[in-house]
């Protein structure tokens, strides 16, 4: 048996060819959900094996992102308003009080979570061009500071788009602390895919919490997505994502979307469970998982910072999403993470529903904070 009675998809099971006699030997749920009929052709379908359809991919869920920059720009509403006291200080900027309106802007820098490194950085940079006669006006100094927020993300953040490889499946995983949005990061993800026909198994590897699953297979309903997970508690997490990988290979999935539990990154033997995870999934395709996207909550401010060193040591990041941006007056932290770490944001969160994770564009987001 795959399933139990109860479970709401059990006459949608796979083919009986592909399922395995009992749960003992192969513990997991494969369920498809009823919006997948409906997923059919889509206007992205590739055949197996075709180069370039997850570079074309990647690429076209960036440009999708930038006719969308009114989401992005009430995302940013409450960061916005923490930073338009810039406005205010520029408006009846004269060079006499250059010093004095330069301490107050890189406060309110601060408070956004710049970071102190950055806010100092753009501070005397501005500064230096000031004095050198460069800047003349508040307009000049607003899009020099613009100017050089921008540039810092292009210089240092500048991959945003996914790298999912050339072998199908390509996997994605999503790990992080509790609670930050990986299991709703993952959804909206999906949603974003499937807007462009890509087939979706998704791996519920969250094995830690009951009802982790159960929330999973919710965004895979919501989202006509397939989805493997474990029956049965003493099911290993590496196991529930190796078995996922394998049934998207044999079954000629495009992506496969692996949960994983949260878990602090000071709890040794959890942060090892990850590098199993990725072993696991390795194992069935070379040079998979393509991205492991670090899900960092926005509200924490610069305490996700610590979060994301031991994550990136322990694992390897290739990707950010930051989430609940929309609910925090913080949106500076996109640029001190990308500055401490180096590492690229690809999401961002700006609300609870499907369509809320936009792909991050660093132009869209200059111009929603500093409006
Ligand atoms: N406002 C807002 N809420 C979000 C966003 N992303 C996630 N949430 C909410 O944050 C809460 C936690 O989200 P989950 O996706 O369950 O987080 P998780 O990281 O999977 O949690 P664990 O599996 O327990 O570690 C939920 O109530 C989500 O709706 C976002 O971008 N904006
Ligand atoms: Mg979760």
């Amino acid at each position: 048996m795959l399933a139990t009675a109860a479970s709401p998809h059990m006459s949608l099971l796979s083919p009986p060819s592909i399922s395995p006699p009992n749960t003992l030997l192969y513990p997991f749920k494969i369920s498809a959900s009823p919006n997948l009929r409906r997923a059919g052709a889509g206007r992205f379908r590739c055949a197996a094996g075709q180069t370039g359809f997850f570079t074309k991919l990647g690429r076209l869920i960036k440009e999708k992102a930038k006719s969308d920059v009114e989401k992005i720009f009430s995302g940013f509403t409450k960061t916005r308003q923490n930073l338009a006291v810039i406005d205010e200080l520029l408006l009846y900027w004269n060079l006499a009080e250059t010093d004095r309106v330069l301490d107050e802007l890189e406060e309110a820098l601060l408070v956004s979570d710049f970071g102190p490194r950055i806010s100092m950085k753009i501070v005397e940079s501005l500064r230096g061009d000031i004095l050198a006669g460069k800047l003349k006006s508040g307009n000049e100094i607003k899009d020099a500071l613009k100017k050089s927020v921008l540039e810092l993300l292009n210089i240092k953040g500048r991959k945003t788009e996914l790298q999912l490889g050339f072998r199908k499946p390509a996997v994605i995983m999503v790990v992080g602390v509790n609670g930050g949005g990986k299991t709703t990061s993952l959804g909206k993800l999906a949603r974003r895919l499937k807007n462009e026909g890509v087939k979706i198994l998704m791996a519920a590897g969250d094995t830690f919490r009951a009802a982790a699953s159960e929330q999973l297979e919710v965004w895979a309903e919501r989202t006509g997505s397939e989805i493997v997970t474990a029956e049965g508690e003493k099911v290993k997490a590496a196991s529930v994502l190796s078995q996922a990988v394998k049934k998207g290979k044999e079954q000629g999935y495009d992506v496969v979307l692996c949960d994983t539990s949260g878990r602090l990154h000071t709890n040794y033997s959890l942060m090892e469970e990850l590098i199993a995870c990725k072993k696991a999934v390795a194992k069935v395709v070379p040079g998979a998982p393509n991205e492991i996207l670090l899900v960092l909550d926005g509200t924490t401010g610069l305490n996700m910072l610590p979060q994301a060193r031991e994550f990136n040591e322990v694992v390897g990041i290739t990707g950010l999403i930051l989430t609940k941006l929309d609910g925090s007056a913080r949106g500076g932290c996109v640029v001190s993470v990308v500055d401490e770490l180096g590492i690229p944001v690809k999401f961002v969160g700006v609300g609870e529903g499907v369509d809320d994770l936009q792909p991050f564009d660093a132009e869209a987001f200059v111009n929603a904070i500093f409006s």
